[in-house]
């Protein structure tokens, strides 16, 4: 079983990529993820997201994924904003875009040095698999019992370190390698996360309805965003940080060092008023290499839209005119709902 030297040289490779945490486990999980998984699914908590159902085998056992694998590498790469994350919904005129996005798809980086870091492995002869978010891996279990923070009420990974700002990555790999000692949970009696939900998404303590987290509504929901949280969405247009910005262990948290995630300037407050305008072709040259991207333009500017509706600023009807007269039916109708609110005022 390799041992403390080569997970040493392993650790050291990984802060020379740029990871902020690295911690090595087994390619298993407790029987209770599988369970606490499947509440989650029988539930609907996953809304439409049905590809969490369709391989949530595989989700809930890394070996049903790949049964060759014996440890697995957790990766934290911190995003850490260096910044108040809330200031702009403090500015009705502008969008807020989650800090995580305001750049570059982080998809794309950390793949990269997880490859990388995989081909040293690799080259000891070993099998290896890398993954970031899109793989049927529950990555957030495996980061606590790989010791990299715990799973905090508001169901993220919190590190003592770097604060609820880590995206995650694995190494799945055939090498057998003695594992780290999984984190204990730091939450005590703090609810912080859970009373700053907007929307009230949380039905217990880590527990996650998806369904009515303003993070699903914006970037994966289709279709007109239920009447119920419009308001409660504020001017969150893409993702929302609020359950995140308010952990008390973001104190320790340094800012994020990678260049590609620091925040571009036309995304850190942009006004609401000329993403309005944002066309297909225009809306694609704007988030051309950025997570915003995947959301396509009809999703976006449809929280946009919202977003104008919440502003209660007489100056942005024109755009939420010019928005309910949209092509697309889901803009046209966000446009006519902005409308209706900005008309009341
Ligand atoms: C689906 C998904 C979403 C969904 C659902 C989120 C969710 N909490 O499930 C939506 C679209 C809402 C979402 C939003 C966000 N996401 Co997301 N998402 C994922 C994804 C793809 C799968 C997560 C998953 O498996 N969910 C299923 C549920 C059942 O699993 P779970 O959250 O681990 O739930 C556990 C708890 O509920 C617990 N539990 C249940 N009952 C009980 C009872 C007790 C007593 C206890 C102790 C525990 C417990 O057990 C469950 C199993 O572990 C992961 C990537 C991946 N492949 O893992 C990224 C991921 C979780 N997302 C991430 C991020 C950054 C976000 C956002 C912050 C983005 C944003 N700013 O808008 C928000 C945060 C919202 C939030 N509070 O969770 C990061 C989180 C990094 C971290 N430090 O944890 C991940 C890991 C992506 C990555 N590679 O970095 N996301
Ligand atoms: S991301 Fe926002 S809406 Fe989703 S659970 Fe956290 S605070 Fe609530
Ligand atoms: S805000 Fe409080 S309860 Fe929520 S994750 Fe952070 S420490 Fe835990």
């Amino acid at each position: 079983m390799a041992g403390a030297d080569l997970k040493a040289k392993i650790a050291a490779r990984a802060e020379v990529l740029g990871f902020a945490a690295t911690g090595f486990t087994r390619a298993s999980l407790p029987p209770e993820r599988r369970r606490w998984l499947q509440d989650f699914l029988t539930a609907g908590h996953h809304g439409t997201m049905g590809w969490m159902a369709e391989r949530a085998e595989q989700r809930a056992d890394p070996q049903m994924l790949w049964p060759e694998a014996l440890s697995v590498i957790s990766l934290g790469f911190s995003y850490a904003p260096g910044m108040d994350s809330l200031e702009n919904l403090r500015k009705p005129e502008v969008g807020n875009i989650s800090v995580y996005a305001r750049n570059r798809d982080y998809h794309d980086i950390i793949k990269g040095k997880l490859k990388h870091l995989a081909q040293y492995i690799a080259a000891l002869g070993e099998g290896v698999k890398v993954f970031v978010d899109t793989a049927p891996v529950m990555e957030k279990p495996l980061a606590e019992q790989a010791g990299l923070g715990w799973q905090g009420k508001h169901t993220n990974l919190v590190s003592r370190e770097h604060g609820s700002w880590l995206f995650l990555g694995e190494i799945f790999t055939t090498l057998d390698i003695a594992p780290d000692t999984p984190a204990e949970d730091h939450c005590g009696t703090c609810h912080a996360c859970l009373s700053a939900c907007p929307t009230d998404a949380f039905p217990a303590p880590y527990r996650l309805d998806a369904r009515r987290c303003i993070s699903y509504l914006t970037i994966e929901h289709d279709g007109p965003i239920p009447e119920e949280f419009r308001i409660a969405m504020g001017n969150r247009i893409y993702g929302c940080d609020d359950c995140l910005a308010v952990c008390p262990w973001n104190k320790f948290a340094a800012a994020g060092h990678e260049v590609k995630l620091h925040h571009r300037e036309d995304l850190t407050a942009p006004l609401l008023a000329e993403l309005a305008l944002l066309d297909d072709a225009a809306f694609r040259e704007k988030f051309s290499g950025s997570p915003v991207k995947r959301s396509g333009r009809n999703r976006f500017v449809r929280n946009v839209a919202i977003a104008i509706g919440n502003s209660a600023a007489p100056a942005l009807l024109p755009s939420a005119l010019a928005l309910a007269a949209d092509e697309n039916a889901m803009v046209a109708e966000a446009g006519a709902w902005a409308v209706r609110r900005l008309s009341l005022n």
